[in-house]
């Protein structure tokens, strides 16, 4: 067996799945808020981590590239899926992706009178997919961050964004109007490497889903 390489993204994906590697007898050797490294090894000499952005996890499951990785809905739908199995939703990182208008404006009034709407989000899937079923006419803007701004700026009427405490709206003056989905992290894997490495990775599976309580 060559080993197994697990993606995960720095901030809070890492620090919520590092309970769930130690249920599982995996302790990383390094912390990677403060090591620049982006492959990180584990007490376990056949487990290695690689830090990636929260979006290319996919990319590097779905390529082989890693393992198994973790990594949010919201990237997911984004990322369509390609090659991953999606075995188990571990519960973490959790929020809701809202659509969220600046005070004042009258969201039920404008998709009442099916007036175009500018919405701006990173998510731009998962947004035409909610708009089109809704039956709302839509102009997409895609961003990369700090969506919060758009409205207040007059680039777009509405954002759908992520949402957990919801203090970064609060702060900006804009309001949730709409829930589009909850959103948690799942664990990613490799098709392939499921069936060539399953003797390594299934034990893997069972521990994390133990620790997630299914
Ligand atoms: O930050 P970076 O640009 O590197 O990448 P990223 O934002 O994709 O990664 P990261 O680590 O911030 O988020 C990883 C995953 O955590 C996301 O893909 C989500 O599945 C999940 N998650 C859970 C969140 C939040 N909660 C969240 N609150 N991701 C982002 N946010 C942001 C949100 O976009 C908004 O800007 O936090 C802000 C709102 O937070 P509140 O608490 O003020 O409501
Ligand atoms: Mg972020």
């Amino acid at each position: 067996m060559s080993g197994i390489t697990i993606a995960l993204s720095k901030g809070r994906i890492f620090e919520e799945t590092t309970p769930l590697l130690k249920a599982a007898g995996i302790v990383p050797l390094e912390d990677p808020e403060s090591s620049r490294k982006l492959i990180i090894g584990t007490n376990n000499p056949d487990v290695r981590l690689i830090i990636v952005r929260a979006t290319d996890v996919p990319t590097y499951v779905q390529y082989g590239a890693a393992d198994l990785g973790v990594a949010g809905k919201d990237v997911l739908l984004e990322h369509g899926g390609a090659g991953l199995y999606q075995p188990l939703d571990l519960q973490i990182a959790k929020c809701r992706m809202m659509v969220a208008v600046q005070q004042g404006f009258d969201y039920e009034r404008h998709v009442r009178q099916g007036s175009r709407l500018k919405v701006a989000t990173k998510y731009v899937q998962t947004a035409r997919e909610h708009f089109a079923k809704k039956g709302v006419h839509v102009d997409l803007i895609k961003l990369y961050g700090s969506m919060e701004l758009a409205p207040l700026v007059g680039l777009a009427d509405a954002i759908v964004d992520l949402v957990s405490s919801g203090n970064t709206l609060k702060a900006n003056n804009l309001v949730a109007v709409e829930e589009i989905m909850q959103i948690s992290s799942r664990l990613v894997v490799n098709q392939a490497a499921l069936k060539l490495k399953h003797a390594a990775i299934q034990p893997l599976l069972d521990q994390f889903a133990a620790a997630v309580g299914k």
